[in-house]
Formats: structure tokens, C-alpha cells, sequence
């Protein structure tokens, strides 16, 4: 019995590690994405947080992944999930410097 609320206890927490896998939080700062580059399972989400005194604009026109987050005010934060496997590139629509690389898998 004891074992087995053991195992029990290891499943669950390794379930709930992988939750928090799948919910990557990006921040903006300076003008600049925290991450050059992450590595995300199709179906998984990004959430991007606004931490600059500026509004953002995030977008991307890559092929299957396509979204634009429009203006994004200072201080909040925005969850995208991607669906389809593929290298993605993310751009600011207003600061041209700002980009960073989202590789999905299946
Ligand atoms: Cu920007």
C-alpha cells in the first residue's frame, strides 16, 4: 500500500512538471524578447508578457503559425499556442531588432 501512494505521488508530480513545461513564459524587456530561441511541442502555448514602459505589436507570418497579437500595453500578458510543427519566427511590428526563434515539434 505504501508503495503504491508512492507511485502514486511520483506520477502526479511528474505530470504536473510537465504542465508547467508546456506553458513557457516570454518576456519583453528593454525592447528585447527574454528568449533568442525555444523549443515547444505543437499544441503547446507561449505566454508573452509585456515588462517594457512601451507597447508591443508580436506577430508572425510563418506558415501554419501565423498570428498578430495587435498593440499590447505595458504590463500585460498574452497566451499563444502553436499548433502546427515547423520553425517559427517571431517579430515585433514596431521594434524591428526584437526577434526570437520558436521551434515546434510534433
Ligand atoms: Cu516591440
Amino acid at each position: 500500500m505504501r508503495q503504491l501512494i508512492l507511485i502514486t505521488f511520483i506520477v502526479l508530480t511528474g505530470f504536473s512538471m510537465g504542465a508547467l513545461a508546456a506553458s513557457l513564459t516570454i518576456h519583453q524587456q528593454g525592447r528585447k524578447f527574454s528568449s533568442d530561441s525555444v523549443s515547444i511541442k505543437a499544441g503547446e502555448k507561449l505566454t508573452f508578457v509585456n515588462d517594457d514602459t512601451v507597447p508591443h505589436n508580436i506577430y508572425s507570418a510563418s506558415s501554419g503559425n501565423e498570428f498578430n497579437l495587435g498593440s499590447q500595453a505595458p504590463g500585460t500578458s498574452t497566451d499563444v499556442t502553436f499548433t502546427e510543427a515547423g520553425d517559427v519566427q517571431v517579430l515585433c511590428a514596431i521594434h524591428p531588432r526584437m526577434k526570437m526563434a520558436v521551434k515546434i515539434t510534433n
